[in-house]
């Protein structure tokens, strides 16, 4: 099965556009995690999924925040990887990329050593730094396209030959989509440009959209401006807004009730 027909499987079959980032933080983290349990962050993970995965399509799991951990958050990144139901998609956000010889080993990295669905992709060093990722043909590689930071504006809306810099981006993610497995990141938090940007990538290129929650990017108007005509082909992702909705012992259940309440929202202007 094919990243596309995975993702349309599980959109249906929770209904769900929405995906929780498990961004895990020893600030944030409840407490009480830390005195019962010797794997605090895998028991976080594990009791957020629990919770939650019948509102998601996806989770995505934002490297940096494992990474941290050096040789332990490898091991709490690859459990709580093999922890997420199998039907639903695993996104690793490392925003990588390199030369093409060295882009090749992070795409093996995260695609096979890993085992994700979709990773995230830099277009910074152009089409021969994004192939190796786009060589893995029934996964996906969401490449970034507009980001949700304020600054994303220094480089993406420079104009080149008249145009903003994002949407020659999005034009090189149509061009590189031969087979059907590329995606594109755009931030919330700018909707209009969202629009925009669903509209030169048509109606079959998915985008990963963060920015709702934490970011205060608005729902209705991404839902509007970020799905293609039948609803779908948009992953919304909020991490801080849903895992961190509550620091005490409940926190599982209003991660849920956030969850669910999201999942709804977004479903009320597909
Ligand atoms: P919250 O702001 O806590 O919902 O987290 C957003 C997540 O999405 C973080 O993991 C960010 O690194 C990531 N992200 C953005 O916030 N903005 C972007 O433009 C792109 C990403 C991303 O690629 O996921």
């Amino acid at each position: 099965m094919n990243f596309k027909e995975k993702l349309t499987r599980i959109v249906k079959k929770n209904n769900s556009l929405l995906c929780v980032g498990l961004d895990i933080d020893k600030e944030k983290i409840p407490g009480h995690l830390f005195k019962m349990s010797t794997t605090p962050y895998v028991e976080f993970n594990e009791m957020i999924i629990d919770a939650t995965a019948n509102f998601v399509c996806a989770y995505k799991l934002n490297m940096a925040f494992y990474e941290v951990f050096g040789k332990q958050g490898f091991e709490i990144l690859e459990k709580t990887i093999s922890y997420i139901p199998k039907d639903i998609i695993v996104i690793l956000d490392g925003k990588r990329n390199d030369i093409g010889n060295t882009a090749k080993m992070y795409a093996k990295s995260l695609f096979e050593g890993l085992n994700a669905d979709a990773v995230t992709v830099n277009p910074y060093l152009g089409k021969d730094s994004v192939l190796p990722f786009l060589e893995y043909r029934n996964k996906c590689s969401f490449i970034l396209c507009r980001t949700s930071n304020p600054s994303a504006v220094d480089f993406q809306n420079l104009a080149v030959s008249n145009n903003p810099l994002y949407e020659i981006v999005a034009r090189k993610i149509k061009e590189w989509d031969n087979f059907g497995n590329c995606g594109a990141v755009v931030g919330a938090t700018y909707p209009d440009e969202l629009k925009v940007i669903r509209g030169i990538l048509g109606e079959e290129i998915p985008i990963l959209i963060p920015g709702v929650g934490a970011q205060g990017g608005d729902v209705e108007k991404t839902v509007k401006a970020g799905t293609n005509k039948d609803g779908e082909m948009a992953i919304i992702n909020s991490s801080r807004g849903i895992i961190y909705a509550s620091k005490d012992e409940a926190f599982s259940e209003k991660a849920k009730i956030q969850a669910e309440s999201i999942r709804d929202e977004i479903n009320k202007y597909r």
